[in-house]
């Protein structure tokens, strides 16, 4: 990831005015939320991925992701031949995934709260690399032992499209356009939407270089 060398809002003509787009009933975008927390949270995340750094996994399917991924928290998501699940080690090191940062916490507690749900405690962050080109099919997060935590999702770099469906993967997705900064929280009656993302456009971002990197954070265990 490239240093957080530019002005930090550099790419404001990117974004869209600072506010709240609902898009289901418990689900909102909270748009440039994380922007404050930026100068904070890429030296932490930067730790992070250097303790544990992104790769590709393969689904039980045998396909292997687009996108590139590592985690931190309590849990990591991960997936191989033996099908999805969290685990509390990193695969790849056998060693337990890097702490969830303070600043990634903070963010991801104040921005459930901004969207009514106001208890959240993760234990785990998902990290997603996301190169011009990637992109991850519509899927359902339902690996968690409980669906009551919302999801908080947290879009760095490159602008991307993310697919919101409905309960049915043949549900017609809405199509969200997410910038740096953008906060997206899904939870309630909406915590098994069908979501996804369409590939990344080609581009440069200015603080975080040919990449989207994505964040969600969910109480897993
Ligand atoms: O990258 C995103 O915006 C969404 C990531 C996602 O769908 C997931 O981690 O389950």
């Amino acid at each position: 990831m490239p240093g957080p060398t530019a002005d930090l809002f550099a790419d404001d003509a990117l974004q869209q005015p600072a506010g709240r787009e609902q898009i289901g009933e418990q689900s909102y975008v909270l748009k440039g939320y994380a922007l404050p927390w930026i100068e904070r949270l890429l030296p932490e995340l930067r730790r992070v991925l250097a303790q544990s750094p992104f790769r590709h996994m393969v689904t039980p399917g045998g396909f292997t992701m687009s996108a590139a991924l590592s985690s931190c928290g309590e849990l990591g998501w991960t997936t191989d031949a033996r099908g999805y699940r969290y685990s509390p080690l990193d695969p790849h090191s056998q060693q337990p995934w890097p702490a969830l940062p303070d600043a990634v916490r903070e963010l991801a507690v104040l921005a459930a709260a901004e969207a009514g749900f106001s208890d959240f405690a993760p234990d785990a962050c998902l990290i997603n690399r996301y190169v011009p080109g990637a992109k991850m099919s519509l899927h359902q997060d339902k690996n968690e032992r409980d669906y009551r935590a919302p999801v908080v999702s947290v879009s760095l770099g490159l602008p991307a499209i993310f697919l919101f469906g409905g309960h049915e993967r043949s549900e017609k997705p809405k199509k969200i356009s997410l910038f740096h900064g953008d906060v997206v929280i899904w939870g309630g009656v909406d915590r098994l939407r069908f979501h996804g993302v369409m590939p990344i456009k080609d581009g440069v971002h200015p603080i975080m270089g040919a990449q989207r990197i994505n964040l969600t954070l969910r109480t897993a265990g």
